[in-house]
């Protein structure tokens, strides 16, 4: 463990950006076709539209050490593939012991978890909402609203990001409009 100098990132609420990111992630549609329910609906989209961007990650860059805490905006666009609202991909950490925090900064979200166990959970965030991941949670936002949802995520650095059990199983929930509204549905290919 190092000594480092403190440090202060300005956050602009509205689009996540922070002041001086250390990395920026930006994830379209032909990232993450196969996330989706519609599957179908997601490759019409790509064929009929284009590639889209879904969400973006502004992050601080931090040794990859125990006892940092890494810290970063997400930004995920408004719109739907097929009836399914733009979302993260996803991730269980790969130490799942390890938590997380998010703080809503603008718009209005899911947070949906599960653990692999069978547990299911979905909050809902809007600025100011501060939700916790505890251990053992994947965790996936969902934005539900019309403009962009932003929000401030927490972590601690060796929790890691496994993407790979999320790509293989999918979540046992997903949130699809009905009837105009965001509604929590089981995932018909989980039985
Ligand atoms: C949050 C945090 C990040 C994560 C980002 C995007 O800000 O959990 O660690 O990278 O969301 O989510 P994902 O990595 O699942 O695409
Ligand atoms: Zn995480």
């Amino acid at each position: 463990m190092r000594y480092m100098n403190p440090f202060v990132t300005e956050v602009d609420f509205a689009s996540g950006e922070l002041s001086a990111p250390g990395y920026v992630i930006q994830r379209k549609l032909s990232d993450m076709a196969s996330m989706y329910a519609d599957e179908a609906a997601a490759r019409r989209t790509l064929a009929d539209e284009g590639d889209r961007l879904i969400y973006e990650v502004q992050g601080v860059e931090l040794p990859d050490e125990e006892g940092q805490i890494p810290h970063c905006t997400t930004r995920i666009l408004p719109g739907r593939i097929g009836d399914e609202y733009h979302m993260t991909k996803g991730h269980y950490h790969a130490r799942r012991e390890q938590g997380e925090v998010y703080f809503g900064l603008s718009g209005r979200g899911c947070l949906v978890m599960q653990t692999e166990t069978g547990e299911t959970s979905v909050v809902q965030m809007v600025a100011g909402s501060a939700a916790y991941v505890p251990p053992f949670w994947a965790h996936r936002t969902v934005n539900v609203g019309d403009e962009d949802f932003v929000f401030f995520s927490v972590w601690e650095a060796r929790a890691g990001h496994d993407y790979g059990t999320i790509e293989r199983d999918g979540f046992r929930k997903l949130v699809l409009m009905r009837d105009g509204q965001p509604t929590v549905v089981d995932n018909p290919r989980i039985s």
